[in-house]
């Protein structure tokens, strides 16, 4: 095996691109024993704080992938070095030591240059493997992708769970993954391949998600103290949003696909018996987007016995929950509900695309509260209008509808969406800043401003917000419930390195470019 390893390189160096990259791609994989080793990219960057402040939860669409290819590829492992908080050369120690034959990595849009520095260094080891990326970025870009990190043989745009099959079995046989529906590659020679797959319409034909490869001690529940020692996993009931709002990726499409219920309830029993579930995060983008589910779904949590076992919290929009609906969650063990809220103000959500209207989170959030159940709102700050007054109004009326927390984003042009068309274009009211997607965060980023708002004034309105919200008497404490101290204090060091000149893009110890 190392000797056609040795062929093979000396081959790479002697032939032309093309074949080097065929034969490379041929070294012997059968297919029950080709090693694939999933990875979520380590946090590289200094003040990367979207990643570092934000619950760190097990990653179910991986999971997912797994559950569905592991009894064929059983060589199947996965290192999440975000959440082991391993630095580089850990992560690449961990790497070589599983010495896969396929590496693939899961990357939001802040994760992708950090994924693409891993699988450089990856490739440059003894023996390269083919390097896959996957998820929100690569979903949207998959050819941008490829063409600015060409340490991914591979990107795979949408659902991984098929794609993830064909393309293994394709590289086991030594053949080009190239021709598989959501593969995307770009051969040595500049060829370009690769269409959209369609999304999965029967999410019940799908394996349960497989937690076997996660160190699932990595974790902390979402809103819980980590002392609390809740095991959280990760369920997804449907796929796909019906709305359009401007700042979202739209990584599952507009057709809401649901699952049967009691598939669903079979995975949740099953992760409390055999992974030790005390805590379920519903990663729905809406969760009550099909009501009726929603509520079939609660009754037999109930009289399943569930709702006395674990708790649960999910995301939804303001205008999707009744008093009824919210009185039934609260009773099947629901703890806290997160919602979009965006903007306390109609006209920032017509903008927005919101299709919703801003009295719906002052009610939400008083049902909720009624029936005992805590809440956090999301806003967005700098749209293409936005000026300091109505920054303030928004957050003003924030404070009036008073959820017991509140999280206060800087609008972020992720690839593949409407504001990143509108920044693009220029004329807007939007101003591009960079491409560099280390800085593409919600909280600390420097990808956009507005033609009223510079950077700095709509970083120093995001603090006031967050001053204005968390200083109050009532709130304070709650700073102290969720976040874990190290976030609080990470988020306003980093401000503070940010102004003494430390560039947002900045290395953490341990990354190639600190080396
Ligand atoms: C639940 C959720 C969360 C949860 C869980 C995080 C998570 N990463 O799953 C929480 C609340 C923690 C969260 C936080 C954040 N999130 Co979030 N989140 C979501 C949401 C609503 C659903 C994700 C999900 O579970 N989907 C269901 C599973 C089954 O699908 P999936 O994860 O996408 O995986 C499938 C495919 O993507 C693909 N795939 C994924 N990885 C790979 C890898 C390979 C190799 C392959 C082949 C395929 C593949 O196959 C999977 C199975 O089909 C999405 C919106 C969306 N619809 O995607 C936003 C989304 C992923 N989040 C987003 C963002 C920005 C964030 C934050 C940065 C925001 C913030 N600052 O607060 C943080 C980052 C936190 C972190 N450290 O990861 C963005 C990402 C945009 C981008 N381009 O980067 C999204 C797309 C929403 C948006 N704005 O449009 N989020
Ligand atoms: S932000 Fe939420 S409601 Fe709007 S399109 Fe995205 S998932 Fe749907």
């Amino acid at each position: 095996m190392r000797g056609i390893e040795k062929e093979a390189r000396l081959a790479a160096n002697l032939l032309p691109a093309a074949i080097a990259f065929a034969i490379l791609h041929s070294m012997a994989r059968t297919s029950s024993g080709l090693r694939t080793l999933f990875v979520v990219p380590p946090r590289m960057s200094l003040l990367n704080r979207d990643s570092a402040a934000t619950q760190v939860v097990p990653l179910v669409g991986l999971a997912s992938i797994i559950g569905n290819i592991k009894s064929e590829f059983p060589e199947t492992a996965f290192i999440d070095a975000f959440a082991e908080k391993l630095s580089f050369k850990q992560t690449l120690k961990k790497i070589e030591e599983f010495n896969p034959d396929v590496l693939a990595f899961s990357c939001l849009t802040i994760q992708i240059n950090d994924a693409a520095e891993v699988a450089a260094a990856a490739k440059a080891g003894g023996k390269p493997p083919v390097t896959v990326v996957g998820g929100p970025h690569a979903s949207r870009v998959p050819m941008d992708t490829l063409a600015e990190f060409p340490a991914f043989d591979y990107a795979v745009a949408g659902e991984g769970e098929l794609t993830m099959a064909e393309l293994l079995r394709l590289v086991a046989d030594g053949s080009p993954a190239s021709g598989v529906k959501g593969v995307y590659s770009i051969s040595p020679d500049g060829v370009r391949a690769g269409e959209p797959r369609s999304f999965i319409d029967d999410l019940d034909s799908l394996s349960l998600p497989d937690w076997s490869a996660f160190n699932l001690d990595a974790y902390c529940a979402s809103f819980r103290l980590k002392s609390q020692r809740i095991r959280e996993l990760c369920v997804s009931i449907n796929r796909g949003c019906p709305f359009n709002c401007i700042f979202c990726s739209k990584i599952m499409g507009n057709k809401v696909r649901k699952r049967s219920i009691p598939g669903v309830i079979d995975e949740i029993q099953r992760d409390i018996r055999d992974f030790g579930a005390g805590q379920i995060l519903f990663t729905d983008e809406t969760f009550t987007v099909d009501r009726e589910g929603v509520v079939s779904l609660c009754e037999a949590m109930i009289s399943s016995g569930i709702s006395d076992k674990i708790s649960w919290t999910a995301d939804t929009r303001p205008d999707m929950v009744d008093d009824e609906l919210v009185a039934l969650m609260k009773r099947s063990g629901c703890f806290f509900l997160c919602f979009g809220a965006d903007s306390t103000d109609d006209d920032a959500l017509k903008i927005m695309k919101k299709n919703a209207r801003a009295a719906n989170i002052y009610t939400a959030i008083r049902m909720c509260k009624a029936h005992g159940l805590q809440t956090q709102a999301a806003y967005i700050l700098g749209l293409p209008t936005d000026t300091a007054q109505s920054v303030r109004k928004n957050v003003s009326g924030a404070l009036k509808v008073n959820s017991d927390f509140a999280t206060f984003s800087i609008l972020v042009p992720y690839p593949g969406t409407k504001v990143m068309e509108m920044a693009e274009s220029g004329n807007e009211g939007l101003t591009l800043l960079t491409k560099d997607w280390r800085l593409y965060g919600k909280q600390l980023g420097y990808a956009m401003e507005t033609k009223n708002l510079d950077r700095r004034k709509l970083e120093k309105l995001q603090r006031n917000a967050y001053f204005r919200y968390y200083l109050r008497p009532a709130k304070i404490r709650n700073v102290f419930r969720i976040a874990d101290v190290k976030m609080v204090f990470f988020y306003f060091v980093s401000h503070m390195l940010k102004r003494l000149g430390v560039k947002p893009g900045a290395r953490l110890g341990g990354g190639p470019a600190a080396q």
